[in-house]
């Protein structure tokens, strides 16, 4: 039996695929590519803060550098990494279907992301904009850079995501295996698809927002100009509104990961089924309430920001939930300490870490000091790439033998992930300190005596390098001379590991009946 990846090979079977593994898995060599652009660009950053004045660049090349940064990797990679990759491939096969609702529309979305990727990469070729990955007015309507095709091109990426979004969405409604509840489609399902009613409801916000801007821009509008009758707070508001959801669709797929991989490597159900699929949920609705906190200092009166602050923290319970069920999960599994696993444990460290400089960002009065300065950027980035990053490598190491048919060399894996740990750690945790000593985020130069925490932080992001060229190195090794993993190489019971690997080319050679939960680790019944 042929695997979706050797049935038909020619080119053509490839770029007009309407197989959801397919499109997956082009997404995730493009995301990828994506992934290592924006390093790129973030060790030219580090490298420039190795002294403090000019290192290897001027001033106005490190806006754009700092710019080309967040906007490749929030835009082009962490909003469509988990979702579109492994989400893409692992939904239908996780709900026992054939494909998802509506494969040409997948593969339609697929496209309309490459073409917002060329013409945002077209604007970072035709010299870069410098407003910061967050466009900020009224900076942005008048600088003399070229932002307007950045603002486009992110217009587009929006149109992918919703197209995406709505996809899973009725997967999930309508294709569901026969007998499969709600209470039983595995949790990452849960997690794709708390983070799919995000990207349906909060991304046309985004890109009504991009396209006043442009008109501002280019136009001279002045929407969001005063001088015009404009308002430059509702910027804010709107840009938030979009972006606070947005950070929950960079956090939720990574959560849903994490409990997959738990559940597999401690051989255990989940401590609570219904409090994680709950809880996804929960912070996907209470992630719409919170935007204002990242406004505190932008004339926000004390009540406004009293109540942005303690709905902040509804979010920081729900996520609270989940780390003590993953913990309760845990606690007397059988576990198998392999490197899926070690990420986890990286993710569960990183993410508690970030979680609570999250809420102590969220009150007011902390925040104050802290807004604005590199406190801010150590908080997201511990999110952002100690949680979504780490579990994103935490994911395709575990699914690797899935999408490939290959087993990869384990100790080089586990190398890869404590390398990790350390330069992640090394990178962002000085960052902490910085900006508590006052050092501001975006600026060029800085006083002497941060220099010392400088120069750990660029340590750290060679580190982080190394560990990703380890990456490379095993996985591109494990491609030609792997050994086949065979349908189930972890012992998994969770639906996808019913299927052979790589899985034929509509998923499963006979329809599935799912006659067990897919945690169901106590029963036993047939696997
Ligand atoms: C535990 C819940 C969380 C709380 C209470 C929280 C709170 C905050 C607050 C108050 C700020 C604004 C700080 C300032 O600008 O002075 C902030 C910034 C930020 N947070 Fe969080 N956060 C949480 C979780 C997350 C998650 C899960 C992510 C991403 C996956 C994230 C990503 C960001 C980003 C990207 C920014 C900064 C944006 C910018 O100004 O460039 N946060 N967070
Ligand atoms: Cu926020």
């Amino acid at each position: 039996m042929k695997s979706y990846l050797d049935h038909r090979t020619t080119v053509g079977s490839w770029l007009g695929t309407t197989d959801h593994k397919r499109i997956g898995l082009m997404f995730l060599v493009a995301t990828a590519a994506m992934l290592l652009l924006g390093g790129a660009f973030a060790i030219l950053l580090r490298l420039e803060h190795l002294t403090p004045g000019p290192t290897i660049m001027g001033a106005p090349a490190y806006n754009r550098v700092f710019t080309l940064h967040g906007v490749i990797m929030v835009w082009l990679f962490m909003i469509p990494s988990i979702p579109a990759t492994f989400g893409n491939f692992l939904l239908p096969v996780m709900l026992g279907a054939r494909d998802v609702a509506f494969p040409r529309l997948n593969l339609a979305s697929f496209y309309i992301y490459l073409l917002g990727a060329a013409i945002t990469l077209g604007g970072v070729v035709a010299s870069g904009a410098d407003t910061g990955w967050t466009f900020y007015v009224p900076y942005s309507s008048t600088t003399f850079t070229p932002v307007i095709p950045i603002l486009i091109g992110v217009f587009i990426l929006g149109w992918s995501t919703i197209i995406t979004g709505i996809n899973f969405i009725a997967t999930t409604h309508t294709l569901r295996a026969r007998n499969m509840g709600w209470m039983d489609i595995p949790l990452f399902v849960w997690a794709i698809y708390a983070t799919s009613v995000i990207q349906v409801l909060a991304t046309p916000v985004l890109g009504m927002t991009l396209l006043l801007v442009t008109m501002d821009h280019g136009f001279g509008w002045g929407f969001f100009d005063p001088a015009k009758g404009g308002d430059v707070v509702l910027f804010q508001h709107v840009f938030w509104f979009y972006s606070h959801p947005a950070v929950y669709i960079m956090i939720l797929p990574a959560m849903g990961v994490v409990s997959e991989v738990i559940c597999t490597f401690a051989r255990k159900d989940p401590y609570s089924y219904v409090a994680i699929a709950a809880s996804s949920v929960g912070i996907a609705f209470t992630g719409f309430l919170t935007w204002g906190h990242h406004m505190f200092t932008a004339g926000m009166s004390t009540l406004d920001a009293g109540i942005f602050g303690a709905l902040s923290m509804f979010v920081a319970i729900f996520s609270a939930i989940k780390v003590f069920t993953w913990t309760g999960t845990l606690y007397r599994g059988q576990i198998q300490l392999r490197s899926p696993l070690a990420y986890v444990f990286t993710f569960l460290f990183l993410f508690v870490f970030g979680g609570m400089t999250g809420v102590a960002v969220a009150t007011t009065s902390l925040d104050v000091h802290w807004h604005d300065t590199y406190f801010v950027v150590a908080h997201f980035h511990f999110i952002m790439v100690g949680g979504t990053l780490t579990t994103y490598l935490a994911a395709l190491n575990y699914w690797w033998p899935k999408i490939t048919g290959r087993l990869y060399p384990e100790k080089w894996a586990m190398v890869a992930a404590v390398l990790t740990f350390f330069g992640f750690f090394s990178t962002f945790f000085p960052q902490f300190l910085l900006g508590n000593g006052g050092m501001p985020r975006r600026y060029y130069d800085y006083a002497e005596q941060f220099q010392a925490l400088h120069l750990i932080s660029t340590g750290g992001s060679w580190i982080l390098s190394a560990a990703f060229l380890v990456t490379i190195a095993y996985l591109g090794w494990s491609l030609v001379y792997g050994e086949k993993a065979g349908p189930n190489p972890w012992g998994s019971r969770s639906y996808e590991w019913f299927t052979s690997s790589p899985p034929p080319p509509h998923n499963f050679e006979e329809t599935p009946e799912f006659r067990h939960r897919p945690y169901d680790y106590h029963e036993r019944i047939g696997t």
